[in-house]
C-alpha cells in the first residue's frame, strides 16, 4: 500500500461535543498522522465551494447550513492507504448504518450531523487538501 494523504473534517456537531481529541486518537491508533490542521468557522461560500459536487442534490442546502453552524476542525491525515483507512474509521454516511466502533456510530446523531468528513478518493483528496491548505502548510513539506 502507498503512503497517502487525505482530507478530514471534524464537523460542527463533533466539535461542539468536545470529542476532537477522541477522534484524533482514533486516527493515530490506526496509523494516520496529522500533518496539517486548523480550526475554522466556514463561510457559506467556503462550504458551498467545498461540497460543490453535491450542488444539485436535494440535501445540499441542509448540508451547507449544517457545515456553517459552528467551527470545524480541518486536518490532513497521512499514512499507508490513508484515504480508505479514514473512510473505514468514519463508518457509513448514515450513523444508523455505521458499523459499531466507527466514529459515526459512536459520535454522529443523524445523516446531517454525522461528525466527520473524509475524502472519498485519492484524486479528491488532493483537490480537497489544496482547497484548505497551501502546500507549505502541510508537513513534511
Ligand atoms: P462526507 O462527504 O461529508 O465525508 O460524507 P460522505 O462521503 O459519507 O457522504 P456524501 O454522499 O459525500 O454526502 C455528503 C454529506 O451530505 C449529507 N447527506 N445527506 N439526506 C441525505 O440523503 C444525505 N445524503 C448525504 C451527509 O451529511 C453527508 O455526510
Ligand atoms: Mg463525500
Amino acid at each position: 500500500m502507498a503512503l497517502e494523504r487525505t482530507l478530514s473534517i471534524i464537523k460542527p456537531d463533533a466539535v461542539a461535543k468536545n470529542v476532537v481529541g477522541e477522534i484524533y486518537s482514533r486516527f493515530e491508533k490506526a496509523g494516520l498522522q496529522v500533518v496539517a490542521a486548523k480550526m475554522k468557522h466556514l463561510s457559506r461560500q467556503e462550504a458551498e465551494g467545498f461540497y460543490a459536487v453535491h450542488r444539485e442534490r436535494p440535501f445540499f442546502n441542509a448540508l451547507v447550513e449544517f457545515m456553517v453552524s459552528g467551527p470545524v476542525m480541518i486536518q490532513v491525515l497521512q499514512g499507508e492507504g490513508a484515504v480508505l483507512k479514514n473512510r473505514e474509521l468514519m463508518g457509513a454516511t448514515n450513523p444508523k448504518d455505521a458499523a459499531s466502533g466507527t466514529i459515526r456510530a459512536d459520535f454522529a446523531d443523524s445523516i446531517d450531523a454525522n461528525a466527520v468528513h473524509g475524502s472519498d478518493s485519492l484524486e479528491n483528496a488532493a483537490i480537497e487538501i489544496a482547497y484548505f491548505f497551501p502546500a507549505t502548510d502541510v508537513y513534511p513539506r
